[in-house]
């Protein structure tokens, strides 16, 4: 690995004390004037949130408010609004100061107006949206739009300049923040992590992305956890606990955490002032000394830094009224959405919330125009500097295609089909090595500790395994564990799904593998990163494409037979067909070669959910490189080499999806060519899933003519599929044809099993295959009667050698295509 045995010892590179309190109270980095306009520039900001909340017309408080005024619907989210505008306001102060490339992502998403009322008060909001413009006709539309019919959504959606984090389902903002940081040496990505995000699993467990950032070559995650005490309707975990519990969690979790603390905006300001600047330096110094040491010497391991952190602890809904009707408001739960629901109906509410309004002095921050007065103005950024603005949150401006081997350099020899068992993913393991050594600072790979079980170790060769921990000598007998790897394996699908986002998100790309049962983990990190890519890319031309998600499912529920029923489910297909046909793909590869063709294409392709199926046992191969690039652009082929109705109408179709499957199928025609020899029976494989779908519904659907030419429109069609039988016909149930599809597939029978009695089982097997064909085949009904006991016998010694000699038959194990 090359890494010599010379520790760098704890980056710090603090020169003021890391006691958080003494930090705060003490320091006041803000002259009064910084203070008065900053204060003035986050008055700013929190008056524009309360402005989308509320108002459809008097956007400035020119006139009285009057009823009409508000918007009849009141939907969207205060309590988050202003603990994240404070942020923002602090950020952009440094950012300037220190020339900062800096993004912000915000896990409590639902505080979108934090996010929207600064990106429209730096301008990028009306470069983007020129009818939002900087006056009071575009803040008028600014805010009315807002979560508001025909208008955005109330978190930080695609159309959120600046965001690549959604935020609406809370517990991935510091997994996509890492997933941005690696490889951006430059960046630093401000995570604002809400306390009750925090208490979800995929945000609780993503604090240990921290043990895989390499200060050397990865950029700095400034997590945010703001504590402002509550929920939707409850307090939080993290604000209840004692203090010294709060600042021992971080600590533990390898944190240096400082806690800002407070109510009063002129004491707040300069202690978050204070302790950001602080946080900046240290991220700086830490930096500065691991990337020194490494030049110093390239053999440097470096040590994994204590980052800062901040607590941010503030009333939820700060600065709004602090009571409503005798109930606590401010500093409460009941600030989380709409802290006064009826001022359409209430006149005193409707007081309430125009004192709340003016209590910013709108006249006091915009001009007559109603634009930003300019010594605010001044106080952003400018240009990419601006955080809304920054190209790293629109990934697709900074992405560079990959650079691609040849894919038919890994081919598998293949020189009649079915007689050489070939692990697929093992051959593309060796394409992807050398797809990272072409691209290593911008291609990685996921896993949850599962490269190596998944047979992709191949990759190891190219860059082993990111470790910023402790190694053991014995780890480098073939643990492949380095600081400098790019292989990221944690136990945490959430937070493996969450980087991978975050690295594509920013302009880079990715390959993630998952046990098939596992997998569905992530279910509904998928559904929401596809909801993303559907916005992006069918409505939102000024987000550049960005690399597709490849996800890689592999150990199978057929090859599952030893680890038993818990590992068997291959539903995740069900829920990538719920998605938009705009933006998902799933591929079944049958062999290694159209797994390698497949690959390439996925990883060439841009604004895709690409979903591939492929087991990692040795199986066996059909096709040559030519005829899998050929099979793979059809998508779905007839394979000539297993039928036999030479062009004529065939008297049944057996179809399959998956490599498993197709091996059953295959078997179940060798057996009926043998047995029922004047049978004309036609193959057909699928390797991509939706071109069972009609055209008009899916890119690559087919045409009814073309589906009635491969599956004929009256003869029993047998399909084994690789995943739950309903999905086949969800794909096909308006076809002419489909009465007579017959789908096979996993019917949630299994245990620990042999492959073949799992298939049996389940009736994917061979043998119920080609018993299926005997009872739907009206010719075979009364000529095949002893072939189908011959059938069900071999059922019967499969399963009964299965159990006294806890593995298959020879002639299961060792079949091959006998033609
Ligand atoms: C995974 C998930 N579960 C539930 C919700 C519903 N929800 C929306 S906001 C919210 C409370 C969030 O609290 P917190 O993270 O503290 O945010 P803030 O206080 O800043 O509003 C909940 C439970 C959700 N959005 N996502
Ligand atoms: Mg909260």
């Amino acid at each position: 690995m090359g890494e010599g045995s010379a520790v760098q010892g704890k980056a710090s590179g603090s020169t003021i004390s890391t006691d958080a309190k003494k930090l705060s109270v003490d320091a006041q980095p803000l002259s009064a004037e910084e203070l008065r306009r900053m204060d003035a520039y986050w008055r700013a900001c929190n008056y524009c949130c309360v402005g989308m909340l509320y108002l459809q017309a008097n956007p400035l408080l020119r006139e009285p408010l009057k009823a009409e005024h508000i918007k009849n619907r009141l939907l969207g989210h205060w309590g988050s609004d202003p603990g994240q505008t404070f942020t923002w306001v602090h950020l952009n102060r440094l950012i300037k100061k220190y020339d900062l490339d800096l993004i912000y992502l915000s896990g409590p998403g639902h505080g979108a107006p934090a996010t929207l009322s600064n990106s429209y008060l730096e301008g990028v909001y009306s470069e983007i949206y020129p009818d939002k413009s900087q006056d009071a006709a575009g803040m008028q539309k600014f805010f009315k739009q807002f979560s508001f019919p025909g208008g955005i959504g109330s978190h930080c959606t695609p159309e959120t300049p600046g965001s690549i984090h959604e935020g609406g389902e809370l517990g991935y903002s510091l997994s996509h923040g890492f997933g941005a940081a690696f490889d951006n040496p430059d960046l630093i990505v401000a995570v604002v992590v809400g306390d009750g995000e925090s208490e979800t699993g995929p945000l609780a467990t993503s604090w240990h992305s921290n043990k895989f950032l390499n200060p050397v070559r990865d950029g700095a995650v400034l997590p945010i956890l703001h504590l402002n005490g509550y929920k939707i309707a409850n307090p939080t975990i993290l604000a209840r606990i004692p203090p010294e519990e709060l600042e021992m969690l971080f600590r533990g979790l390898g944190y240096t955490p400082y806690v800002v603390e407070g109510d009063d905006p002129a004491v707040m300001h300069q202690k978050m002032a204070s302790v950001m600047e602080h946080c900046v330096l240290e991220i700086r110094a830490i930096q500065a000394g691991a990337r020194e040491a490494a030049r110093a010497n390239p053999s440097t391991i470096p040590a994994r830094p204590s980052w800062p952190m901040i607590i941010l602890r503030t009333p939820k809904g700060w600065t709004c009224p602090k009571e409503l009707d005798g109930h606590k408001l401010e500093g409460s739960w009941r600030a989380h959405q709409i802290p006064i629901t009826d001022p359409v109906t209430n006149p005193a509410h409707l007081k309430l919330v125009e004192q709340w309004m003016r209590s910013y002095r709108p006249e006091e921050l915009f001009d007559e125009a109603g634009r930003l007065i300019p010594e605010l103005k001044a106080m952003a950024p400018t240009g990419t500097s601006r955080i809304s603005g920054n190209p790293h949150a629109n990934g697709g401006l900074l992405r560079k295609p990959l650079d691609m081997p040849d894919f038919r350099e890994y081919a598998v020899k293949v020189e009649r089909p079915g007689q050489i068992e070939v692990s697929s993913t093992a051959t593309l393991a060796v394409m992807l090595r050398d797809v990272m050594r072409r691209n290593i600072t911008s291609f990685r790979v996921f896993g949850p500790d599962e490269t190596a079980s998944n047979k992709l170790d191949a990759i190891y060769q190219a860059s082993p395994k990111t470790w910023m921990e402790e190694r053991k000598p014995e780890d480098d007998d073939g643990g492949f564990l380095s600081a400098t790897g790019r292989v990221m394996e944690m136990l945490s699908e959430h937070t493996l799904e969450g980087w991978l986002e975050g690295y594509v998100l920013t302009g880079r790309h990715g390959f993630f593998s998952s046990y098939e049962a596992f997998v569905h983990i992530i279910d509904s990190m998928f559904n929401q990163h596809a909801k993303w890519l559907e916005k992006s890319k069918l409505e939102l031309t000024w987000r550049e494409p960005i690399s597709s998600l490849n996800l890689l499912i592999t150990s199978l529920v057929w090859r599952q037979d030893h680890n038993g029923f818990t590992h068997q489910d291959p539903g995740f297909l069900d829920v990538v067909t719920n998605k938009s046909p705009e933006i998902t793909r799933i591929y079944l590869p049958p062999d290694a070669n159209c797994l390698l063709s497949v690959a390439d294409h996925c990883l060439r392709s841009t604004e895709y959910v690409n979903v591939i199926v492929a087991d990692k046992t040795a199986h066996l191969q059909y096709l040559t490189m030519e005829q899998a690039i050929d099979h793979c652009t059809k998508g779905i082929g007839i394979w000539d080499f297993a039928s036999n109705d030479d062009g004529a109408e065939p008297d049944v179709v057996m179809a399959c999806a998956g490599d498993i499957p197709t091996s059953e199928s295959l078997a179940a025609v060798a057996i009926l060519r043998e047995r029922c020899p004047k049978l004309k029976i036609r193959f057909v494989n699928v390797v991509d899933l939706f071109r069972l779908m009609p055209e008009n519904e899916h890119p690559h659907g087919m045409s009814d003519k073309e589906f009635d030419a491969l599956f004929t429109v009256d003869k029993p069609v047998i399909f084994n599929f690789h995943a739950y039988a309903f999905l086949i016909h969800k794909l096909t149930y308006r076809r002419r044809n489909h009465e007579n599809i017959h789908v096979r597939g996993y019917k949630e029978k299994g245990n620990i099993n042999t492959p073949l009695e799992l298939a049996i089982l389940n009736q994917t097997d061979r043998f119920n295959l080609a018993l299926d064909v005997i009872d739907r085949v009206p010719k075979l009904r009364e000529t095949a009667a002893h072939t189908r006991e011959w059938l069900k016998d071999q059922i019967v010694e499969s399963v009964n050698y299965a159990h006294e000699n806890g593995i298959d038959r020879p002639e299961i194990t060792g079949w091959k295509w006998p033609l």
